[in-house]
């Protein structure tokens, strides 16, 4: 007699098998900001996309809002080891902001409204692994969770989600944002678990 539960080995993994090592499932959404919570207005807001030799596409949020926008739903990974699975957000895919830009480098720094940075490679930008999100559960960015927009590059892990972004600079050498020069991982790959420096 089978014992196979239809649908049971089915292609959607389960949620433990979601889960990077050494994560557990957060119920709630946290927030962690490192300083206070920058006030940014749309009417003011701005993206900036420079490449390695000074050259600048900027969007203002009607512009923004005017891109095709899609609709990921991704897991996300905190190095504080809390992970949520499923998060819906809306956005503009940074494949279609850097349709435009003429570049060479390999990586890149992020620079938030506030003064945060985070750096990484730029092809962990690419190719549908990253996108400048404005709604998160059918609703307005929340402020605390970086809204107006925030990038969101769910595959590693969320400290380079950088809230109230403003502009990603390319650069021909890596360069270690805030976290990355205390001491976390240059890279952040939560199946790899690389938390810090060495992992
Ligand atoms: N500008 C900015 N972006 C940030 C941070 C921050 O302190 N400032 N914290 C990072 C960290 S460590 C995490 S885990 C996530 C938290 O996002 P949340 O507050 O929406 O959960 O944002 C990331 N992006
Ligand atoms: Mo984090």
């Amino acid at each position: 007699m089978a014992i196979v539960t239809p649908g049971f080995f089915g292609k959607r993994r389960g949620a433990a098998d979601r889960l990077p090592p050494g994560q557990y499932l957060a119920d709630d959404f946290p927030v962690l900001t490192a300083g206070p919570t920058p006030v940014v207005h749309t009417e003011d807001w701005e993206f900036t996309l420079t490449n390695e030799v000074g050259e600048r596409h900027t969007w203002n949020w009607r512009e923004l809002q005017a891109l095709p926008a899609e609709t990921p739903t991704v897991d996300i990974h905190c190095v504080t080891k809390w992970s949520k699975l499923d998060t819906a957000w809306r956005g503009v895919s940074l494949d279609e902001l850097f349709a435009d830009v003429d570049t060479a480098a390999d990586y890149a720094m992020v620079h938030s409204y506030g003064g945060y940075t985070t750096n990484l490679p730029l092809e962990d930008l690419l190719d549908g692994q990253a996108w400048i999100a404005y709604e998160y559960d059918g609703e307005e960015l929340l402020a605390q969770h970086g809204g107006p927009a925030r990038l969101l590059v769910p595959h590693l892990y969320f400290w380079k989600s950088a809230k109230w972004v403003r502009d990603i600079e390319l650069m021909v050498t890596d360069e270690p944002g805030f976290w990355e020069s205390l001491g976390y991982h240059d890279y952040g790959d939560p199946w790899l678990e690389q938390r810090y420096q060495g992992d």
